[in-house]
């Protein structure tokens, strides 16, 4: 092993104690300008009398004009939003067999990450709620170096030869003539690339399902996309897709929550996932790995270098390998978050690439992304993105170098410092590339194991639920209404029959497009495949970190309050009191609450679920607040769970609620059910069974019922 590396103890707090040799803590220091020397007068430029003009000499004004002038870069040319936390990663057991990644083998070992979590198409100062994907971007600072796993919260892209990457990003983009419009993909030009490049089919499936609009960074999985590789001791490959698994599961907003949420707090999903860090809820993902032997590289029918395909979980399963934890928001967003760069081609011993197309684009686009965004060759020395890892070599100078080479020397083969940094054996951590066997002619062409455009489109539409597939019905209706070109929305159409029919006459019907009649003849043998995993209504269901509203005035029902606080507290909820006025309120027992939120400030979008305080004088003045009656409405149009009881009943009528027993179906004649949203009793809820239920029903996320049963 390499001399400089053998003492190495990465621990979880390796990276902090890293970062902290550059951190600056202003408190109770004296102001200086930034050659150290002492401030005493920051308000007033140096002028040649009271009101005479500033003089150039006023070195203090021209340093702190300066600076502020050039205080902003260039943002991210895709994925510009985002938002960073700090964490660490432990593998569940090791990995030897299959990988000889070191950070892959030790359970006791806490790699140190920083992952940062955005959206694509919008500029850094975008809302984070759009119909977009997420980027879930993880740097692991190993013993070994960094690796890092840019991925995406959909396990395929829309092209498919990172040549045409320029031209995706252009069209999804605002619109070059007027800049419109903003973090949206509902225009003409995404729509026309779309329309013209069938192999983005599948992709858009996802695009249009409730993925696109993830409730929170802490309930989405995140995936590598492309093929890659793991190499053993022994120099054997497995193919591996990469996977990040939410213990939290993973759950959506409803399209019309996501765009209110985009006025009200258009901060929504950073927000989310900084306060769970400072509150101890610390998200937590499941490292998991699908792997393919080399010999198996044919055995499916898609071509697994192919990244608009997946590997279905049923066929090849999910291993989970270790876990990941967030439990550190950063100290400063700029020099953390802001300066963080991310590159595929980040990898250590034990990883390697495979073939994709896109994956090989991709191994050039992210550093040279970087020489223009943070400005020269030595973005790697910025704290953030400094490996743990020792680094020697003979690269020099450039802009912004800080560390300081010493001795005579730059250069590889030398005498005079006893050819030192010397390179390393394979033995002592050397990287050594997989030996795969190429051949082939040069030729600007794609292989015809790609052509299948269709194929896991229809897997992915056969696999949502009813409710899944009308939100995706409604979300091509939104995107492409709001479509000026007629034949694109027409070619849309017919593409989307390759896909299913019924999808696509749906379609056709809520744009006004010409509804096609029968599936092209060449994809009659449609697949009819189903990959369970692939529905949100499959996942992980707990009500843990979830955010609940408290409706409450004066003279609320003291005991109810106690036991349903009780009840959320204890399952990890988090519970906040809105009413009128900011302020304290009494309950029946004269016990005071502290009031978080007004209804000015508050809304139902920003919670998961609302319950109306019992105890007469508080319903009665709540029911008096439009605002109040509208929560309530609109908490329940996006299928929310609602919890009343005793006279609270009362104002869910009013908020056009139909609760009358919880056990009586409601909804249209054609279509009853049970709503397991509404929490209702007909006594105040002060038992321990109301609280309970009303955590229960949080779990379960949304009451999908209740939207089918309301919608045609
Ligand atoms: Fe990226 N991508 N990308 N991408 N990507 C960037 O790198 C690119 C692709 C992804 O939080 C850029 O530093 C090409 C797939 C994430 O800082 C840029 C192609 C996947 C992030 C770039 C792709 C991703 C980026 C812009 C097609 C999922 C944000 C700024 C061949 C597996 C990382 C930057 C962060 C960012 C290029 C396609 C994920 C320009 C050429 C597929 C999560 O280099």
């Amino acid at each position: 092993m390499n001399k400089d590396r053998k003492n190495m103890n990465i621990h979880e707090e390796s990276k902090k104690e890293q970062l902290k040799d550059f951190s600056v803590n202003d408190s109770g220091t004296k102001m200086t300008t930034n050659q150290g020397v002492r401030i005493t007068d920051d308000e007033h430029s140096l002028k040649a009398g009271d009101r005479g003009p500033t003089l150039m000499e006023d070195f203090q004004f021209r340093e702190k004009m300066t600076h502020f002038d050039h205080e902003r870069i260039p943002e991210r040319i895709v994925h510009a939003r985002g938002f960073g936390a700090h964490g660490y990663f432990q593998v569940y057991e090791p990995m030897n067999e299959v990988t000889k990644a070191k950070f892959l083998q030790d359970p006791s070992v806490k790699t140190p990450v920083f992952v940062r979590f955005s959206t694509v198409a919008g500029s850094r100062g975008s809302a984070d709620t759009v119909r977009d994907v997420r980027g879930f971007a993880t740097k692991f600072y190993t013993e070994e170096g960094n690796f890092d796993l840019v991925g995406n919260n959909m396990p395929v892209f829309f092209i498919q030869d990172a040549m045409k990457f320029p031209d995706f990003i252009h069209a999804v983009k605002p619109e070059p003539h007027n800049e419109i419009p903003q973090a949206s993909t509902a225009h003409d030009t995404h729509w026309d690339f779309i329309a013209n490049n069938t192999e983005s089919t599948h992709m858009i499936m996802w695009a249009m399902s409730d993925r696109a609009i993830p409730r929170s960074y802490r309930m989405m999985e995140g995936f590598g996309v492309h093929t890659f590789r793991f190499v053993n001791e022994k120099g054997e490959a497995h193919f591996v897709k990469f996977h990040w698994k939410p213990l939290l599961g993973v759950h959506s907003l409803v399209w019309d929550e996501a765009q209110k949420i985009a006025g009200k707090d258009p901060d929504f999903n950073r927000r989310d996932l900084a306060d769970a860090i400072e509150m101890g809820n610390y998200p937590e993902f499941e490292f998991g790995v699908q792997m393919i032997r080399e010999d198996e590289e044919f055995n499916f029918d898609f071509d697994i270098l192919d990244p608009t395909k997946l590997w279905p979980e049923e066929l090849i399963p999910v291993r989970r390998i270790g876990k990941m934890t967030l439990n550190r928001n950063v100290d400063n967003f700029f020099a953390e978050t802001e300066q963080a760069a991310f590159h595929v081609g980040h990898v250590v011993p034990g990883i390697d690439f495979s073939n994709d197309p896109l994956l090989q684009g991709r191994l050039f686009s992210y550093t040279d992304t970087q020489l223009s965004r943070l400005g020269g060759p030595n973005f790697h020395e910025i704290p953030i993105n400094r490996p743990l890892a020792p680094v020697h070599n003979n690269q020099r100078d450039g802009m912004h170098r800080m560390t300081i080479n010493q001795g005579q020397t730059s250069y590889h083969k030398n005498s005079l410092n006893n050819n030192d940094p010397h390179e390393a054996t394979e033995q002592e951590g050397g990287f050594v590339h997989y030996q795969e066997k190429v051949e082939g002619r040069k030729v600007r062409s794609r292989s015809d194991s790609f052509k299948d455009h269709y194929s896991q489109a229809k897997l992915f539409w056969n696999s949502m639920s009813d409710v899944e597939q009308k939100h995706m019905i409604k979300a091509f209706r939104f995107e492409l209404g709001k479509v000026q070109t007629k034949s694109i929305q027409q070619q849309m159409v017919d593409n989307l029959s390759n896909v299913d029919l019924e999808l696509a006459q749906q379609v056709a019907l809520g744009i006004g497009a010409k509804a096609p009649q029968a599936q092209p003849e060449e994809t009659r043998e449609s697949v009819t495949l189903l990959s369970p995993a692939l529905s949100q209504l499959n996942t992980v269901k707990s009500a843990a970190t979830r955010k609940i509203a408290i409706l409450a005035a004066d003279g609320f029902d003291s005991a109810e309050m106690k036991a349903v606080q009780s009840a959320l507290q204890e399952a990890g909820v988090t519970a906040e009191i809105i009413s009128e006025h900011l302020g304290m309120i009494t309950g029946t027992e004269g016990d005071p609450l502290q009031v978080k939120q007004t209804f000015l400030t508050a809304d139902s979008v920003l919670y998961d679920a609302v319950y109306v305080a019992g105890g007469k004088e508080s319903v009665s003045q709540i029911g008096t607040i439009r605002e109040a009656v509208n929560f309530l409405n609109e908490a329940y149009n996006h299928c929310k769970t609602i919890g009343a009881a005793g006279e609270a009943l009362d104002l869910l009528g009013t908020a056009g609620i139909h609760a009358t027993s919880p056990d009586q179906p409601v909804g249209n004649l054609e279509k009853p059910f049970t709503d397991t949203g509404l929490v209702i009793d007909s006594d105040a809820g002060s038992g321990a069974d109301f609280g309970q239920r009303l955590v229960d029903a949080m779990a379960m996320h949304r009451h999908w019922d209740r939207e089918v049963s309301m919608s045609k």
